[in-house]
């Protein structure tokens, strides 16, 4: 079955749903510096490692960032989506040091992925290359696995983090350009060897009928997995990451196991996504050389 489109270009959809992630133009570089200020604006100092303002806990002013960034982006992200809801917006830091490499993962599963795509709007406010934190993805593996994600649900491709992360690529950037990610495509960052600090803007969106969900495990073993239906702003209002969500509507509670999946399987997956764009020649020049 087809996911429903979120894209108003056909091109862009193709591309998002064959390899699960798209960049496209979104706005300009004066408007995301000018929603950069914000940060300054809430944070004294910037925060150490990777850091995501999801975890603030002050709900008006994690509000009020949504509010200010949806006033400056809404009529570009209008431009480039249908049909679409938006589920909150935040800024991504990555402090300048070792400490901020982000390592390779799939976000959390919330919605049917099966009818629906949800996907982070991910708008860099400063150009992005390997030195300073730049997104690795890993074309196509969005569709290598099919288990609800979250902390604590052990991942498919456990054991296998450093070859995906020796098989993913970078991809550098421009202010004002957006990488749509897939929430179920493997990425990571490298950590921002710079002297100055990288700072993003972060978008969440899914389809505008698509129904929230959140896949919550304790972290003790064996614990099931609790299914929470979510309102739009979960995300928004979701601060203690890694807990039980404080509210949503506990639907269902079942045991869960997750296969690890091999690292000769997932090396077949990979060298089979290298295979399918071995004639595309952006593929050929940025992931498929040497
Ligand atoms: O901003 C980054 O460097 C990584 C962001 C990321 O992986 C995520 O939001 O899932």
């Amino acid at each position: 079955m087809k996911i429903q489109q979120i894209f108003r270009d056909p091109v862009h959809q193709e591309l998002f749903e064959r390899d699960g992630y798209v960049v496209i133009d979104l706005t300009s570089a004066d408007t995301v510096q000018e929603i950069a200020r914000q940060f300054y604006n809430i944070n004294e100092s910037v925060p150490s490692g990777f850091s995501s303002g999801a975890t603030i806990a002050d709900q008006q002013v994690k509000d009020k960032l949504f509010a200010d960034m949806d006033a400056a982006l809404q009529a570009d992200m209008d431009r480039a989506f249908i049909h679409y809801k938006k589920l909150g917006s935040t800024f991504l830091c990555k402090a300048p040091g070792e400490n901020s490499k982000v390592n390779v993962h799939q976000d959390w599963s919330v919605v049917d992925e099966k009818r629906y795509a949800s996907a982070t709007v991910w708008i860099p406010t400063q150009a992005v290359d390997e030195h300073n934190g730049a997104l690795r993805v890993l074309p196509g593996s969005h569709l290598f696995f099919d288990k609800y994600r979250n902390n604590n649900i052990p991942i498919s491709y456990r054991g296998s983090e450093e070859m995906l992360w020796e098989n993913m690529f970078i991809v550098p950037m421009k202010p004002g350009q957006a990488f749509i990610l897939n929430h179920a495509v493997l990425h990571a960052s490298p950590p921002n060897m710079t002297d100055k600090e990288r700072l993003v803007i972060a978008y969440g969106i899914t389809s505008a009928e698509a129904g929230l969900a959140f896949y919550y495990k304790a972290a003790t073993p064996g614990s099931p997995v609790e299914k929470y239906l979510m309102p739009d702003d979960f995300f928004l209002r979701y601060h203690n990451i890694g807990e039980r969500p404080l509210f949503g509507d506990k639907v269902q509670e079942f045991p869960y196991e997750v296969p690890a999946v091999s690292g000769e399987e997932i090396y077949r997956m990979i060298q089979a996504e290298k295979e399918k764009r071995r004639n595309i020649p952006y593929f050929r020049e940025h992931w498929l050389k040497g």
